[in-house]
């Protein structure tokens, strides 16, 4: 006989993300953000003010077993650093072929994808935009607005998330503001 589980119900403010009785509550300043981007200088200058980039309402810890999901609401402040967008640090998923789905909620932002060789794939992401991650890429989003950008996502439980390779090689791809408009661009930093 399986261990039967309670059903549960979670409320998510669909404008500005906040799960009141979230579980984890992740908050990413610049300082946890260090190298990342592609802007050396303009990255220093700005970690004197070490501005909150985006925060993460967890609403369960749900077991880390093959089967369970979990789900998060992601809010990404509007700003930029040396023109480069704020944006979320990126991960694989510690278990690869696990996939994950982002729905849009508020403002406007760019899922930026990339596999493992470096072939980029960038979703527009609007309220009501529901946007697959397959199984084995590497995904950031990107606040392109001058709102806060919101997003819902639902993962496998157990995926879990490898940062160290988006921390080494980066993401191929970076996006900036060029004559007022999000424009992408071959990241400096990248590596193969
Ligand atoms: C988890 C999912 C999201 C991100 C969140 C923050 O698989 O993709 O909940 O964790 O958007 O991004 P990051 O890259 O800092 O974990
Ligand atoms: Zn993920």
């Amino acid at each position: 006989m399986p261990e039967y589980m309670t059903p549960f119900t979670t409320m998510i403010n669909l404008t500005n993300g906040v799960i009141p009785n979230a579980v984890v509550v992740q908050k990413r300043y610049l300082k946890d953000m260090e190298g990342l981007f592609a802007d050396s200088r303009a990255e220093d200058a700005e970690m004197i003010n070490n501005p909150l980039l985006y925060e993460v309402h967890e609403a369960t810890n749900n077991p880390m077993e093959e089967g369970q999901l979990r789900y998060s609401t992601t809010t990404i402040y509007p700003g930029k650093v040396g023109g480069e967008y704020y944006f979320t640090r990126g991960h694989y998923h510690e278990i690869g072929n696990r996939a994950e789905l982002y729905m849009g909620l508020a403002g406007e932002g760019y899922l930026l994808l990339m596999t493992p060789d470096g072939e980029i794939n960038v979703q527009h992401m609007t309220p009501g935009a529901m946007s697959y991650i397959p199984p084995f890429w590497a995904h950031r989003t990107i606040n392109i607005g001058k709102e806060n950008f919101v997003f819902f996502s639902c993962y496998p439980s157990d995926a879990g998330y490898d940062y160290e390779s988006i921390v080494d090689k980066g993401f191929a791809q970076i996006v900036v503001e060029q004559d007022g408009k999000p424009t992408l661009l071959p990241n400096p930093k990248w590596t193969k």
